[in-house]
């Protein structure tokens, strides 16, 4: 593991010990279906956080948020065979923080479930943010590729699709779709989003995960459209704008949310770095709602853990 102490890190959040924000790297892209890269992202958006000051747009002052960055962890051997470990490190942290991780493609969050399933006492919510339904079964002949994570979690007994809800998805492979479409998994795709709004569709959000304990965010950067985030494996066109993300994001705050995750930004791909600051601004403003529930006395990781 790589440490990763410098205060400058994080708007200057970054400190050791205890922490509301635990950030945990996970620098892998062996599930990578088309354009590998996202190894790197983990690095780059650490870089961009050096340059950044801990304020939000609306001038919301972070500081009172402890960040602590715990550097990467490896997927040395693959998933599944190193799903075991990370899960059991991630059992670790869920109980105590609320745990960032940044990606990596988008199979690195499997680990990350695994262990949520795990710990959490009741139902887990899962609201994702991303181009993709990532539900194939498997996918070139992989049941761990990047295009199966979401998939994947639906098997594990505390997630199912009458509590996840899909943002952004545009782009469909026939038997996820099918998937999706039997059982009925609420998917918001970015025509829908524009016509009703961020509001309308925030408040919809809350209603579905009205009622549960945690809910887990997990963010592909790809859910943005490739003009505001070109630095990504699989550019799908007509998607979000930072602005809807952004907003979508800080009216959620009423939510449980107990971890969360950006994934998919490759560098490599990235020239201009504009894909890792956007990334970057995404992270902050999920900082900024961890903060808003401290302040207001509410939960900010998961509870109750059945350990
Ligand atoms: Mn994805």
């Amino acid at each position: 593991m790589r440490k990763a102490t410098g205060r400058t890190l994080w708007g200057g959040l970054n400190q050791a010990g205890p922490a509301d924000v635990t950030v945990v790297g996970i620098p892998y892209d062996g599930a990578v279906c088309y354009r590998r890269g996202a190894a790197r992202g983990p690095a780059a958006i650490r870089r961009a956080s050096t340059q950044v000051p801990a304020v939000l747009e609306t001038g919301e002052v972070l500081t009172g948020l402890a960040v602590r960055d715990l550097g990467d962890r490896r997927i040395a051997n693959g998933l599944p065979r190193d799903l075991k470990k990370l899960s059991a490190f991630y059992q670790t942290l869920f109980p105590e923080t609320f745990p960032l991780t940044l990606g990596g493609d988008h199979s690195v969050v499997i680990p990350v479930m695994h262990a949520l399933n795990a710990l959490a006492r009741g139902p887990v919510g899962l609201l994702v943010i991303d181009a993709h339904t990532d539900l194939s079964d498997t996918f070139q002949g992989s049941a761990y590729s990047n295009g199966c994570p979401l998939r994947r979690a639906m098997e594990l007994p505390r997630f199912g699709p009458n509590r996840t809800v899909l943002v952004g998805v545009r782009c469909f492979e026939e038997p996820a779709l099918r998937y999706l479409q039997e059982h009925k998994l609420r998917a918001i795709g970015p025509e829908e989003l524009e016509s009703r709004g961020v509001g309308a569709v925030a408040d919809e959000v809350l209603d579905r995960f009205a009622g549960l304990s945690q809910v887990y965010l997990s963010i592909d950067i790809d859910a943005l459209d490739p003009a505001y985030a070109p630095g990504t494996g699989i550019p799908d066109a007509g998607g979000l704008s930072p602005r809807q993300v952004i907003t979508l994001i800080r009216r959620l705050d009423a939510l449980p949310f107990v971890g969360a995750d950006l994934v998919e930004v490759a560098p490599p791909l990235d020239p201009s770095e504009i894909t890792s600051f956007a990334a970057l601004k995404i992270i902050m403003e999920v900082f900024g709602l961890v903060l808003r529930r401290k302040r207001q006395g509410l939960s900010t990781h998961l509870t109750g853990a059945g350990r």
